[in-house]
């Protein structure tokens, strides 16, 4: 199960703490020697982000190896503080 995290610095939507919101998400694509993974997600209303597919950079190197087109996963987003 891969977790993309998106962060927004000082959200415009949110002027509270820092808030965290999970959507479903699906692997669209792996690209093993970069370490990108490519996921198709629902909305994420707290940073502002519709439904999309969008490629981000997975840090965790087993995440990139068990992740396979497909798979079910999950996307988390979160407003930072200012
Ligand atoms: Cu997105």
């Amino acid at each position: 199960m891969s977790r993309m995290i998106v962060s927004a610095m000082k959200s415009l939507l949110s002027k509270h703490a820092a808030d965290m919101m999970l959507t479903d998400a699906e692997v669209d694509k792996v690209e093993a020697a970069t370490g990108m993974l490519t996921l198709k997600h629902g909305e994420l209303a707290n940073i502002g982000m519709a439904a999309m597919t969008m490629a981000h950079k997975e840090k965790d190197a087993e995440t990139v190896r068990q992740a396979h087109q497909g798979q079910k996963s999950e996307c988390a987003s979160r407003t930072l503080a200012a």
